[in-house]
């Protein structure tokens, strides 16, 4: 709502008119299956959340009743085998289910990559047999909702360097320490916390709440990813079962590896907020009148309209590629590094640029462009900065680490 002479305006929510948009024909690369797949997410988003995103955001709220509905259409756990409950999807199906969220709000996506390369994907491949059929299957169809914890106050950029730890007592670990930024933490059931034992080696352990001295306080104030809910976890002598840690890969390998999966997952995604973007400006360009013409007419508009989509079929080529290469097992931490980068700083530019061409429109709630963009601001800090993944091409190509 915003006043006007006085009086209260309420601004309808614009309907969401988006269509893809497939410059290089990369539609003909698909299988049936996969576009089928993402048809279906389309639909239930442009019903089910499109209507409602900006609300929550603007509350600042996840919106919890579509979790049912995220899980109808595969979001969580997509390439998890069926036999946990999973979609038992190929990894391009998965990024394009990211791309579809991702299109609607950002922090619809971050839920899902959360809950299936961060929970479900530790879960599945560091966890013993016992584990994966105790969570797998609630995970997968929403009932439960999981957060992973790695980063801490002092420790950002430098995992590594963690303090959380816990103590084999005979019976059961002893944990404690703190986590921060922690997305889904206020309302998820189980934490897959990352913390080092009495040597030092990190390890993976499941933690559940009602635990005693586990607690999750929902962090205030974000500008950004309004619709995502971050929180701490806090661990004060925590008595973990020992049947909770993951046996199956210890060492900072272990978190790593889910963040490949997620941030290959943030590669898919950030092309679909540029897409909404760009399909929003463009629209706008041809129905807007300025000196008697559509502002599209101006040679200014189109240079604007014209990058864009340059840019944005560039990141689905790469992505594409990507896709085939995590489908044969074959693509790096490097070249995942390398998607994430560009396409996330792609799609802040896109929503830079598409913001001028909605005028004044562009910053009220009425488009979705300014709050793509805040959620942007996130999307390049978490999983990776954007200069932390420049490093990690860095030292690929010259076989030199600049970390330290
Ligand atoms: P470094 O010495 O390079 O590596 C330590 C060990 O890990 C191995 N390794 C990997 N293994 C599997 N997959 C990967 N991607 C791996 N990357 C490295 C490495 O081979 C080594 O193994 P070993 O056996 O030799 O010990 O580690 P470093 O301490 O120098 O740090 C390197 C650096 C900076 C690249 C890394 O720590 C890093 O990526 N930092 C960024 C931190 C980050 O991305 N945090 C994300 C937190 S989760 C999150 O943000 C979720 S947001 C979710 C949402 O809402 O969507
Ligand atoms: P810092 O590491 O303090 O970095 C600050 C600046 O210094 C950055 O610009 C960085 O690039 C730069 N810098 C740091 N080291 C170097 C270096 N060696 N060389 C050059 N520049 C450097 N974490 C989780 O574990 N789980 C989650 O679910 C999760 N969800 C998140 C949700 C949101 C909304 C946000 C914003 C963050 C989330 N995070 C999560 C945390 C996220 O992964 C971290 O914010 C990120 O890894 C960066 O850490 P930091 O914020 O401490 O920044």
């Amino acid at each position: 709502m915003i006043t006007f002479a006085g009086l209260n305006v309420i601004i309808k929510m614009a309907e969401d008119r988006y269509s893809g948009h497939d410059y290089y024909l990369i539609d003909e690369l698909l299988t049936d299956e996969q576009k089928l797949i993402r048809q279906s997410a389309r639909d239930w988003l442009k019903a089910e959340v499109s209507p409602i995103i900006e609300d929550y955001y603007e509350k600042a709220e996840f919106p919890n009743q579509i979790l049912p509905g995220l899980a109808s259409i595969g979001a969580f756990g997509p390439y998890i085998p069926e036999e946990y409950g999973g979609a038992g999807l190929d990894q391009i199906s998965y990024g394009l289910l990211m791309q579809e969220l991702e299109r609607v709000d950002s922090g619809v996506r971050s839920t899902a990559s959360v809950q299936s390369s961060l929970v479900m994907y530790p879960i599945y491949k560091y966890g013993n047999e016992d584990q994966r059929k105790k969570y797998l299957p609630k995970l997968a169809s929403g009932e439960w909702i999981g957060c992973f914890g790695l980063t801490e106050p002092d420790y950002g950029s430098n995992p590594g360097g963690m303090v959380t730890n816990f103590k084999d007592m005979g019976d059961h670990y002893l944990l404690n320490g703190a986590k921060m930024w922690i997305s889904n933490a206020p309302f998820a059931q189980i934490a897959v916390v990352w913390a080092k034992d009495e040597t030092g080696r990190i390890h993976g352990l499941i933690v559940e709440r009602g635990m005693e001295g586990f607690s999750t306080p929902e962090m205030h104030g974000k500008h950004s990813l309004r619709a995502s809910s971050t929180g701490e976890l806090i661990f004060s002598n925590v008595k973990v079962p020992k049947e909770n840690l993951l046996p199956n890969k210890s060492g900072l390998g272990a978190p790593l590896g889910c963040l490949d999966s997620a941030r290959f997952g943030i590669a898919w995604g950030a092309i679909g907020a540029a897409l909404d973007c760009y399909d929003s400006a463009l629209r706008y360009s041809k129905e807007r009148i300025q000196f008697d013409k559509p502002i599209g007419a101006f040679q200014l508009t189109q240079k604007k309209l014209a990058e864009m989509i340059t840019e944005i079929t560039k990141a689905q080529l790469l992505t594409f590629r990507l896709g085939q290469l995590r489908n044969e097992g074959r693509a790096t931490t490097a070249q995942i590094s390398m998607a994430k980068r560009n396409n996330v700083d792609m799609a802040l530019h896109v929503a830079r640029e598409a913001r001028q061409i909605h005028g004044a429109m562009g910053i009220t709630n009425e488009y979705s462009i300014m709050r793509h963009m805040a959620n942007l601001e996130s999307v390049i800090t978490y999983e990776g900065t954007h200069d932390i993944h420049l490093l990690i091409t860095g030292a690929d190509i010259t076989g030199i680490p600049a970390f330290k």
